[in-house]
């Protein structure tokens, strides 16, 4: 071989490596139930559709819903790649606030015989290391066996149970039918994974709203630059670059939250890690365009360091106690050492030595966590501090609980047949009704005093009202 040639021939090598790679098979596919399952957006060819693009379109279902894909080659783990980001995954966001976290998790042929039946790891996001997060959640549909549209009942390993309720806008069974998944059992069925909270805003019934995370989820950014071919910085909160939900494979992690270093990987699935009902919009459900593969480019640097806050509920009341909870992470990888302290800024608002948030005065309050050896590096969240009242602004106010403040019994006007939750101003769920229609009377007389939210549901709408235990 001349040099002449010998050149050319590693020029197109260099070429044919350098060509990002976009999903080039669906392993396999295989969907919770949801509004889109069984429809152009929930069957094989809606998986299909997102091979060799980025503008395809499936759902994944409610949570545990899953595909597994791979590219040609496989993904390495290129510590010159940006941001160390070695794959983007694009989902279909609408704004900031309508976020469908999906669950990442990558396998390495460690066997090489080409099948995905080597070990799975998890990318771990940003809410991974949260104790909000369920790490062995698992969750099992029944089908209800009817040929339209109908409520899919679902019980979880935690004690729990509820509906994919159905919608006025998908008629079609939401249970996936045998002739598009014949290897989902037609009687239940059983998926599983880690859980994570969404930040979901009930509060105005015409547009709730579902907030980012911070990083390390599928359909959860926005898209940006479709010609670049460099990833977002996970790390800011500004769209950069092609945007999209940028994924590090040195955040993944063993089954006990310990990182685990792979060079390559040659699988990807992603899972609905969201077990929500978003009233009239239906259940939250993952959706995915498709993927594409990153490659190196050691010029392009920016910020490496963040501090996740976990959210607190939109509003917080005086004289209740708040846990907070914020991690530094370097790179995506969480740091444990790290000294974080929080602040606020409202008078008559203080955090303890255990972190535990306290207000006296209402008004708009700002928890800030900052990096004790960097100050630099800060976190800020925006809550409203209000008076413990009667009746939660933004709901329909026709769901009346009366009497409030109550002792041991009350009832709620103007409801038939809806789904009951009360918790506390955490979010802890002290009791679930389903079925309850108005002026049925409830027993709290085994809760103590303070005050509570009582959750009113149905397929068509989801609203918080609050009431007082006496
Ligand atoms: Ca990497
Ligand atoms: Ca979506
Ligand atoms: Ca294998
Ligand atoms: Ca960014």
């Amino acid at each position: 071989m001349t040099k002449k040639s010998c050149l050319l021939l590693f020029i197109l090598i260099l070429s044919l490596n350098l060509k990002a790679q976009y999903i080039s098979e669906i392993i396999e596919y295989k969907p919770a139930p949801g509004q889109f399952i069984n429809t152009p957006y929930g069957n094989q060819a809606a998986a299909q559709s997102i091979t060799g693009t980025t503008t395809g379109i499936v759902s994944l279902g409610a949570f545990g819903g899953y595909i597994i894909f791979k590219f040609q080659n496989p993904v390495e783990n290129n510590i010159d790649n940006p941001y160390g980001i070695d794959f983007v995954i694009f989902g279909n966001p609408a704004s900031e606030l309508s976020a469908e976290p999906g669950i990442v998790s990558v396998m390495k042929d460690e066997n090489a015989n080409g099948l995905p039946d080597d070990i799975w790891y998890e990318l771990a996001g940003s809410d991974y290391f949260f104790s909000s997060a369920v790490h062995n959640y698992e969750i099992t549909y029944t089908n209800p066996g009817q040929s339209s549209a109908a409520d899919v009942p679902w019980t979880d390993n935690v004690g729990e149970s509820g509906y994919i309720f159905a919608n006025d806008y998908h008629t079609q069974t939401y249970y996936p039918l045998p002739e598009n998944f014949p290897n989902i059992n037609q009687v239940n069925y059983t998926l599983s994974g880690t859980k994570i909270t969404a930040n979901i805003d009930y509060s105005d019934a015409a547009n709730i709203h579902s907030y980012q995370r911070v990083f390390g989820y599928a359909d959860n950014r926005l898209r940006g630059d479709v010609n670049s071919q460099l990833p977002d910085n996970p790390y800011t909160n500004e769209t950069e670059n092609m945007g999209g939900d940028s994924f590090d494979i040195s955040w993944a992690v063993d089954e006990n939250g310990n990182y685990v270093y792979l060079n390559e990987i040659d699988f990807i699935k992603v899972t609905c890690g969201v077990n929500a009902n978003l009233g009239w919009l239906g259940e939250l459900s993952t959706e995915i365009s498709g993927a594409v593969d990153i490659l190196p480019d050691n010029s392009v640097t920016g910020a490496e360091e963040i501090i996740v806050i976990k959210d607190l509920p939109q509003t917080i009341y005086t004289g209740n106690q708040y846990p907070l909870e914020a991690f530094l992470f370097n790179k995506g990888q969480l740091q444990t050492a790290a000294d974080i302290l929080f602040s606020c800024d409202l008078p008559g608002t203080s955090v303890d030595e255990n972190n535990i948030l306290t207000a006296t005065q209402t008004g708009n309050l700002t928890v800030t966590a900052t990096l004790v050896s960097n100050p630099n590096i800060s976190t800020s969240i925006n809550v409203t501090v209000s008076e413990p009242g009667y009746i939660e602004n933004g709901s329909p106010n026709i769901f009346v609980p009366y009497p409030n403040p109550a002792l041991n019994f009350f009832g709620i006007k103007n409801v038939n047949n809806v789904n009951i939750e009360i918790s506390d101003s955490f979010g802890n769920i002290f009791k679930k009704i389903k079925g309850y229609s108005e002026n049925e009377q409830i027993d709290i007389s085994t809760l103590t005093s303070g005050i509570y939210f009582v959750k009113i549901s149905d397929k068509n709408t989801v609203c918080i009202k609050k009431i007082i235990k006496n």
